[in-house]
């Protein structure tokens, strides 16, 4: 967020201030402040003329916009957000940034209108979703990079169940939403794209996207939304939420997996994974320390590193 304008909302948080007051103290004019204040209030803030000057509620919750100054606005986590209204796929401009040098921007949409999900599949992104692509530069071996796709999945159930969806996920990057007769409904996908070479990353950009405040009637079958789960909910501070869990996660990689542990859904299950040509049928018991899913098959023990996860039904 332009500097200036963070510290109008910082001075104003502590409560109202003049407008002349406010320029003495940014060392602007009044006119400047006149026009920042305008801006911040087209991007969703609540500032109110009092007496006492310029006035905004402190309290981040009742900030209600979606927009990159608002995201960004008591954010506990290092990301510069950039907002649009529609794009063609968050992941596609994330690239763009991280290939001029971009690191820990995160690129946040409305409407996608070319959503990709894993193996150039089409994703479905009307407006009312939450699109994000987060681009980063860890030093990491990309054998590790898969711990950032697990640490988005942790970041986007921990928010699902914040906001009161009981949530859990589906080996290896899917947010589903449980049913009682054993199937489960998809809320969210997470596609991590990097470019490196084999012993460094060079970077990293993990696209989430979670159906929020979205009628499942026009999303594929199978899917549904955190509003059909638990009503219309407040897009900022879930964006924030998923941000700041996600920077944790990441900032602790060697914990990320105890942690997707206790939220999968998947262990224990009777699953088959399509690996390209061949399906593996047989009990999920584990995932390894980088991620990779340990069956027990008829045929043995196998681990497999990527696919298509279903959870079989108990026959
Ligand atoms: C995924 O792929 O689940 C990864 C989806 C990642 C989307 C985010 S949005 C922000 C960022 N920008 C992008 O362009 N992408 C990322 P996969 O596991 O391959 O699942 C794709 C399949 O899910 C499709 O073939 C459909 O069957 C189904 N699907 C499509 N749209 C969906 C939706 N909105 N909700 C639930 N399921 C959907």
């Amino acid at each position: 967020m332009n500097e200036t304008r963070r510290a109008i909302l910082e001075a104003l948080a502590d409560g109202p201030v003049a407008g002349p007051d406010l320029a003495t103290r940014l060392d602007i004019s009044r006119a400047a402040v006149w026009k920042h204040v305008e801006t911040l209030r087209a991007a969703g803030f609540d500032i109110e003329s009092t007496e006492d000057g310029y006035a905004l509620d402190g309290d981040r919750r009742s900030i209600d916009a979606f927009s990159a100054p608002a995201i960004e606005f008591g954010l506990e986590a290092p990301y510069e957000v950039e907002y649009h209204e529609t794009i063609g796929s968050t992941n596609d401009r994330a690239r763009t940034l991280a290939g001029r040098g971009a690191s820990d921007q995160a690129v946040v949409a409305d409407e996608q209108t070319g959503g990709r999900g894993r193996l150039e599949r089409e994703w479905t992104a009307p407006s009312g979703g939450v699109w994000m692509s987060v681009c980063c530069r860890p030093t990491i071996p990309p054998a590790r990079a898969p711990l950032y796709t697990l640490a988005a999945a942790v970041a986007t159930t921990q928010a699902a169940r914040d906001v009161g969806v009981d949530a859990a996920i589906k080996w290896p990057n899917d947010v589903i939403v449980p049913e009682a007769d054993g199937g489960y409904r998809k809320l969210a996908g997470i596609l991590t794209e990097m470019e490196g070479e084999t012993d460094r990353v060079e970077w990293l950009v993990v696209g989430i996207g979670v159906n929020a405040n979205i009628d499942p009637e026009t999303l594929p079958v199978g899917a549904t939304s955190l509003q059909a789960e638990v009503g219309t909910i407040d897009r900022r501070t879930f964006v924030q939420d998923v941000l700041e869990r996600f920077h944790h996660q990441r900032s602790a990689l060697g914990s990320v997996v105890d942690d997707w542990r206790e939220l999968t859904a998947t262990l224990g299950q009777r699953v088959r994974v399509d690996v390209g040509t061949a399906s593996i049928v047989g009990e999920a018991l584990d995932v390894t320390d980088a991620g990779a899913l340990v069956l027990e098959t008829e045929a043995g023990r196998r681990t497999v590193s990527a696919g298509d996860c279903e959870h079989l039904r108990p026959t």
